[in-house]
Parts: structure tokens; sequence; C-alpha cells
């Protein structure tokens, strides 16, 4: 079937069902094209977790439809794929617990110890956070919930981006490590999971160089998720629905080289717009969801079959909550 058939099939069957579908920004074209609403994540969650309509339908990766789960409990939400994003898969509690044993064994008390966790996690690492009095957060808000966190006066433990955790340590002039790498914790401010994004460590400072050279006063923008000497290296460092602002107004004949997922990226200007790497910089799992999969999502849904519905426990749900909203609470 062509993506214009589906895309038709797709129309009519939303017209017949109450049900609302959300995409992120780094969804293929032809399935962000379907969305009623767009985002990054905690727009999405936002924006769903408010919706009137009993049926979600989420095109992204787990963690994601997660959030909407926990902020609103009571919401079907579908995903078309069970796609999970590679750097929340970095991490499950078994790991999170093994980190925080690490930290004990080398003197530091768990009460002492004040995680924090991106966005991109489980329902299960956001409980396991939860329950120890911590906080969820995004890249936009990275630096306000950590600035938050250290007046706790304990040490944090930042799961599990650890060029996120980085970078924001080096934006504000703290010291910060990673697990495993030898320094010992008690010296540090941040003390990072080892995890990263593999999209984004795609993008190297030879790609800045190589862009520079070519192109004196082209402009580069990266994102948090990227190696701390290559946002170190760039004009913008930003969140997703950060650098689309700061694109947009730009004005049309400034050259821009972008350092994130190529879908979004590729979205954002006809002209005078570069990808700072050789690679296509797509997120594999972002990519799973296809139209046939919207498609068939929406056909289960008319024949009452949920089987790609988003289920988390109740106690889990209730300490991710707790993660949750003490950011929404900053
Ligand atoms: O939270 C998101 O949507 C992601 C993947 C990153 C960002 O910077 O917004
Ligand atoms: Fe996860 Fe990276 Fe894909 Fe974002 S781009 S969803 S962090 S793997």
């Amino acid at each position: 079937m062509s993506n214009n058939a589906l895309k038709e099939e797709i129309l009519k069957l939303k017209e017949e069902l109450d049900v609302t579908i959300v995409a992120h920004f780094y969804q293929k074209d032809e399935v962000f094209d379907m969305a009623d609403f767009t985002g990054d994540s905690l727009a999405l969650a936002t924006f769903a977790a408010n919706d009137k309509n009993p049926n979600l339908i989420f095109c992204g990766v787990g963690f994601m439809g997660q959030s909407v789960k926990i902020l609103a409990p009571n919401k079907r939400v579908l995903m078309p794929r069970m796609a999970c994003c590679a750097m929340a898969k970095m991490i499950d509690v078994n790991y999170y617990d093994q980190n925080v044993a690490i930290l004990e064994k080398s003197g530091i008390k768990k009460e002492e110890i004040m995680p924090i966790t991106y966005i991109n996690s489980s329902a299960e690492v956001k409980a396991a956070v939860g329950k120890m009095g911590g906080y969820v957060c995004t890249s936009s808000n990275a630096k306000v919930i950590i600035t938050k966190a250290l007046k706790s006066g304990k040490k944090i433990l930042f799961v599990p981006d650890r060029c996120l955790g980085q970078n924001i340590a080096i934006d504000m002039g703290l010291k910060s490590c990673v697990v495993g790498d030898g320094s010992d914790p008690k010296e540090a401010d941040i003390i990072c999971y080892n995890g990263f994004c593999s999209v984004h460590q795609l993008f190297d400072v030879e790609d800045i160089e190589f862009y520079r050279e070519k192109y004196p006063d082209i402009l580069v923008v990266t994102h948090p998720e990227c190696k701390p000497e290559v946002c170190e290296k760039s004009d913008f460092v930003g969140s997703t629905s950060q650098i689309i602002k700061y694109i947009k107004e730009l004005p049309l004949e400034q050259k821009v080289v972008v350092g994130t997922e190529y879908n979004m990226v590729n979205r954002l200007r006809e002209k005078n717009t570069y990808i700072l790497s050789s690679t296509k910089p797509e997120c594999p799992t972002m990519n799973e969801t296809r139209l046939e999969d919207l498609k068939d999502t929406l056909l289960k849904i008319k024949d009452g079959n949920y089987e790609s519905e988003i289920t988390i426990s109740e106690d889990t749900r209730k300490y991710a909550f707790e993660a949750l909203n003490r950011m929404f609470e900053l």
C-alpha cells in the first residue's frame, strides 16, 4: 500500500474512533504528519495527560508513552511499536542499585545521595529515583533541577546520560565524574551513570572543524546528549525545542550545522542547514514506527483489541509520579 493510501485509511479510522495521535519530533515525516500534536517528550506527556480522548496513540519510544501513563493512569496509552530508547535501555533498577552500592562503598552514605534521572529512563528507574526523594529532568530543565537538588547539600547521582550530566556540570562550573572512571566520586558534585545516546555520539569535534573551515560564518548547534568536547565547541547547545526555536529565529541566509537527530533537523528549514556528520544520525528505535503500525493500531482499537497498551504497576507508578511531580513543582 502506498503512503498516501495508508494516510487516507488512517485519517478515516481516526474519524470513526475516540483517539488522539501524538508524535515525537524524531519520528519519520510520514508518521509525524499524522499527529494531532507534536513535540518533545515533556510537551507530549503534558498535552496527552490533559487530552479528553480516552485513547492515545503515542508515536515515539517506550519511556515517552510511560510518562503519559504515569501522569494520567486512567488513559489508555497505545504504542504502534514498543520501541525502546537505546539510552533508556542502558539502565534498569539492578544497575541503578549497583551504582548506589558503588557510591556507598566509596564512603558516600545512601542518605547523602540525591538522584536525578533524565526523562529518558524506564518507569521503574524513575520510581527508584522517586523512592530516594529524587527528581526527573529533561534536557531543557536539567540545570534548574540540578540547582535545586544541590541545595539539599547532597551528592547528585545523575542517570542515565553521562553527557548531559557532564555538560551541565561544565556549564555550572561544577565537578563531575562518571561511575567507574577511576576517580573518587567523593570529589565530584555530579556523579554520572555511564550511559549515553548512540545517535548523539556520532558527532565529533573534527566534524565541527570541517564545517568551520568550509564555511567560516556557520553556526554550530548541538544537543546536550553530545560529547562535552563537542558541546564546548558549539555556538548553541539546547534541547530539541530550544534548538527548533533558535534555528527558526535565524535569518534564512545564515548557515547552520546541527548535531542532533536527522528527521527533526531535516524538517527545520529547506536551505542553509547542514547535518554535523557524514553518517545520517537517525534514531533506529524512533524509526521503527511506520504508517502500517499506526494503521494496525487503529484497526485493533476498532476491534476492541488493546494489546499494544502500556501498563505500569501502581506501586511503580506512584513513586515514578513523585519524581516527575517534583520536576513539575519547579
Ligand atoms: O525529551 C525529548 O524529547 C528528547 C528526546 C530530547 C530533548 O532535548 O527534547
Ligand atoms: Fe534515545 Fe538517543 Fe533515540 Fe533519543 S535519539 S530516543 S536518546 S536513542
